[in-house]
């Protein structure tokens, strides 16, 4: 399967798990297809008949919301069978809304953000005491890097020269109510990770090839190294791109799945075969005038009424 194939799975399977169970997130499972993707097909070293091989590289989904997005990965790699992605977020499921170690292929449960580099940094240690080759990848949000433990893990790394060791930023520019830079600081996050003695690569991350380029670029000199994934958030279905609604919002019944699955079913690489709706939806429910798209769904003028941004202030 090509990386292109596995992304338009990925998104396909995130918006009938999320449509199933009503659970959310669908924005940030859009903005990371890519980079995982890219990941599962080309990068990681992984066997799925043997999840626990000890030299797979490793993986972790810091930003462990986006849980669907990595299921999706491993059920399409053959860690466990499709069937099982409709599951997702019901009772007694091993496909909980957040990434769990439950399931072959998981390294690390993840959720509350801010963990993942910490637990990636000391796997990476691990293999550089061990003299084992594998590699330790960690995706995270650029909203999750407001956590103060990632950059106790980024000093972590980068004391230890843990060179075994990836980063990915997903960087969309939001976070779960808002814009990161109307939520805290926004550090530049190139910048701010060079600072911490980290090789910076910057590449786009909805585009393969440059993911793919920024990958085989990895230096091996002695630091850690994080790639910076300009990204959008709710990527591929035009209705939900930078639209912090579809944080937390699932595609309802009617028009938002109609449309969703309509688009990405248009737009399907050759050779994928859509495992929900085959034929697309011939008649799609179209959205009327009160259909919510487009609005400012963003809340932070709620929690802090009275701030602005220097340029808003001007
Ligand atoms: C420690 C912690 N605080 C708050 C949350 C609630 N939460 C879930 S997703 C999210 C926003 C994350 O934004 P970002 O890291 O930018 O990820 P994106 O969805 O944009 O990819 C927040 C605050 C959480 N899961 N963990
Ligand atoms: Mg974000």
């Amino acid at each position: 399967m090509t990386s292109e194939q596995l992304a338009w799975k990925i998104r396909r399977h995130g918006i009938e798990m999320t449509h199933l169970s009503g659970g959310s997130h669908i924005g940030a499972v859009l903005s990371v297809a890519d980079i995982v993707a890219v990941l599962y097909t080309e990068v990681l070293r992984v066997v799925p008949q043997e999840p626990d091989w000890p030299d797979r590289d490793r993986f972790i989904l810091s930003k462990g919301h986006a849980g669907a997005a990595v299921y999706a990965a491993l059920a399409e790699r053959g860690f466990f069978p499709v069937e099982e992605l409709k599951t997702h977020y019901q009772n007694g499921s091993k496909l909980s809304g957040h990434v769990s170690h439950h399931l072959p292929g998981v390294d690390f449960s993840t959720g509350s953000l801010g963990h993942g580099l910490s637990a990636g940094a000391g796997m990476a240690l691990t293999a550089r005491q061990n003299g084992r080759p594998y590699r330790t990848f960690v995706v995270l949000g650029d909203g999750e890097c407001n956590e103060g433990s990632v950059w106790e893990a980024a000093q972590f790394a980068a004391y230890f020269q843990l060179d075994n060791l990836v980063a990915v930023v997903d960087h969309n520019q939001m976070q779960s109510l808002d814009r990161c830079d109307k939520t805290l600081s926004s550090v530049p996050l190139a910048d701010t990770w060079r600072g911490f003695g980290w090789n910076v690569l910057e590449a786009d991350g909805n585009d393969h090839d440059s993911l793919r380029a920024a990958f085989a670029a990895v230096p091996k000199n002695a630091k850690p190294t994080v790639l910076v994934a300009k990204t959008v958030k709710g990527k591929g279905i035009s209705f939900m791109e930078m639209d912090i609604l579809w944080h937390y919002r699932f595609p309802h019944e009617g028009w938002e799945y109609d449309c969703a699955v309509r688009e990405l079913w248009e737009k399907r690489p050759a050779g994928v075969e859509d495992p929900y709706t085959p034929r697309g939806i011939p008649s799609p429910a179209l959205p009327d005038e009160k259909a919510d798209i487009g609005h400012d769904h963003t809340l932070s003028a709620t929690y802090h009424p009275t701030w602005r941004l220097p340029e808003e202030k001007a």
